[in-house]
């Protein structure tokens, strides 16, 4: 059968650390589905649509990709689409102790769902959608670290007053 993975996240905003994981799961795995998140009770800068249209638009060119939303618990979304791994991304040993209970916890509430952790490349190690938000709040230049359109997006969304 087939093999397919998930990459959850909250992608506020999707950034090229998020693009280079997807990218490299699509390589180890027949199907990737990447995944939003939404949970009404955190508060994000981009709604649950701009966050999945966004992440639609960078993903277009990836093959063997494709973006969904979920709300609820990640392991109910990998039993209901027939996900056999969970895959993220460690930057660093914070990324670890923060993943490690998650994925012991997935692990108990859905068995045979394995979590693979791919490590950052070197290149995106301190990125992250929140310092990306930070700075381009500055008005610092992000086009180095997120797509330009989402450069764009924040742009005008950190600029407008209503963040
Ligand atoms: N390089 C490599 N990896 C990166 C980089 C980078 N520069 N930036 C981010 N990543 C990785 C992260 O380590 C993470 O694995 C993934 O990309 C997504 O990152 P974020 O920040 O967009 O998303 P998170 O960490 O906020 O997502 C959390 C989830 C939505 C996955 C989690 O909260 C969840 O599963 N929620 C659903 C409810 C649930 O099931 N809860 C119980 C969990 S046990």
């Amino acid at each position: 059968p087939p093999t397919r993975a998930v990459c959850p996240g909250s992608f506020d905003p999707v950034t090229l650390g998020h693009l280079d994981v997807v990218r490299r799961a699509a390589a180890l795995f027949d199907e990737v589905v990447v995944a939003v998140g939404v949970n009404p009770s955190k508060s994000r800068l981009f709604s649950a649509e701009e966050r999945l249209s966004m992440l639609e638009r960078a993903c277009a060119g990836i093959e063997r990709v494709r973006v969904a939303s979920f709300t609820g618990l990640l392991t109910t979304f990998c039993t209901e689409n027939d996900v056999h791994a969970i895959v993220k991304g460690l930057r660093a040993g914070t990324d670890f102790d923060y993943e490690l209970p998650m994925a012991h916890m997935n692990a108990t509430l859905a068995p045979g769902v394995e979590t693979v952790y791919l490590p950052t490349s070197a290149g995106w190690s301190f990125v992250s959608s929140s310092l990306v938000k930070e700075v381009a709040g500055f008005g610092a230049d992000v086009t180095r670290f997120v797509p330009d359109f989402v450069a764009e997006a924040l742009r005008a969304r950190l600029t407008s007053g209503d963040a």
